[in-house]
């Protein structure tokens, strides 16, 4: 006995060490979350006074770029070493998105004061999916070479210069429009400057700040524990670009590894907001939207899961050339797990998590994704 007592003794402490690491790398990543985005506090504050249960953690989400170590394999495996299994994927055609989602290791004691831990979903952009293409937005003036002016007039004659194209293409473009003035003016003389073209490729971006971050993706946990990001900020006008062609590409170049959203599991509270339908009114009650794409509340097919989320925070952002402006930031969520059918005779006392619907719902998750969006956002400030 003395000898079998001394080996859990022995044990406990190493199990309960990882565990305790584990919890503390995640209580950062929520308080970094939560001290950046006023609306998931104020909601969780909300929910803790209205029930009295201790709230738990349906899942928690992260956003990556899938290039090149950077996708989910980069913040999956912090989850995986601390005990969680790796389970279905997701597919997102029109958002050129995958995601996984990761089932947590039972607690031993659940209700230890501790409570049970999340399930984890994670995202990624297809980068190579994205479009190839260099676009061209506008020409810069590199070199003036002469000005024409007058009182009323101020003309400069643009020789364009391209970078994919010989000089042969900016001299025409330089012609055609020495012509257009000459007409105006017969005694316009050409002046030439050389201008260079504003040019980007959405690949090469997301390139650019990921290899630029080193190791970063091996540093994932870490980095949304500290709050930081693992590469540098963006020029404005690059996170604008991602922006035109996917809103997730340009969250993620701005917020990194930082918690996405967590999810309030409706069902493990006590009171009426138990009722995912309720818990909206009253979220809508106390002054915060919910995202409405597709209907505030999203039902999976199989009428199990549950879900809603609010329209995400946005936080003043100083991009690399000083130009400050308000990104979009991270949201709550909430869902509700019925019972599934086998077991709907069970006493309500005797359901625990397992005997009700488990994992995602693709329909739900790509208007969840909306959260985040433009069109959302800024529904809100109307
Ligand atoms: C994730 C959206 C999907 C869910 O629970 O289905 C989702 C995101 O916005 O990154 O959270
Ligand atoms: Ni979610």
């Amino acid at each position: 006995i003395t000898a079998s007592k001394s080996h859990d003794s022995n044990m406990a402490p190493s199990f309960q060490g990882r565990e305790s690491f584990f919890r503390s790398v995640f209580a950062n990543m929520e308080k970094v979350y939560l001290d950046r985005n006023p609306t998931a506090k104020a909601v969780l504050d909300h929910v803790r006074s209205a029930d009295d249960s201790q709230i738990c953690y349906d899942h928690i989400a992260f956003r990556t770029f899938g290039v090149n170590g950077y996708g989910i394999d980069s913040i999956a495996s912090f989850f995986l070493d601390y005990g969680y299994t790796q389970k279905e994927e997701l597919r997102f055609p029109a958002k050129k998105l995958k995601a996984l989602w990761f089932s947590p290791p039972s607690v031993p004691h659940p209700d230890g004061g501790s409570g049970p831990l999340p399930r984890v979903f994670i995202s990624e952009l297809l980068v190579d999916q994205m479009s190839p293409q260099t676009q061209t937005t506008g020409f810069k003036v590199l070199k003036s070479l002469s000005k024409y002016e007058s009182k009323e007039l101020s003309i400069v004659l643009f020789l364009v210069s391209l970078p994919t194209t010989p000089s042969g293409r900016a001299d025409s473009i330089g012609r055609v429009l020495f012509l257009h003035f000459h007409l105006l003016i017969p005694s316009y003389e050409p002046i030439y400057c050389i201008l260079e073209t504003v040019a980007f490729n959405i690949q090469e971006i997301i390139k650019k700040y990921t290899e630029a971050s080193g190791s970063g993706n091996k540093h994932a946990a870490l980095a949304s524990a500290l709050g930081s990001l693992t590469w540098g900020k963006p020029l404005h006008s690059e996170f604008q670009q991602l922006a035109r062609e996917s809103e997730y590409a340009a969250w993620t170049l701005v917020n990194g590894y930082a918690v996405n959203h967590v999810t309030i599991s409706t069902h493990r509270l006590k009171s009426h907001l138990k009722n995912i339908k309720s818990l909206n009114e009253f979220i809508e009650e106390n002054g915060f939207r919910l995202n409405s794409e597709g209907g505030v509340l999203k039902v999976s097919p199989d009428g199990l899961l549950l879900q809603s989320s609010t329209v995400a925070d946005s936080i003043s952002f100083k991009f690399s050339d000083g130009v400050t402006e308000s990104v979009p930031c991270s949201y709550i969520e909430f869902a509700e797990r019925l019972v599934l059918p086998q077991y709907k005779n069970l006493p309500e006392k005797e359901v625990q998590e397992f005997h009700r619907r488990d994992g995602f719902e693709v329909g739900n998750a790509d208007k969840i994704f909306e959260s985040t969006s433009k069109e959302q956002l800024t529904r809100r400030a109307a």
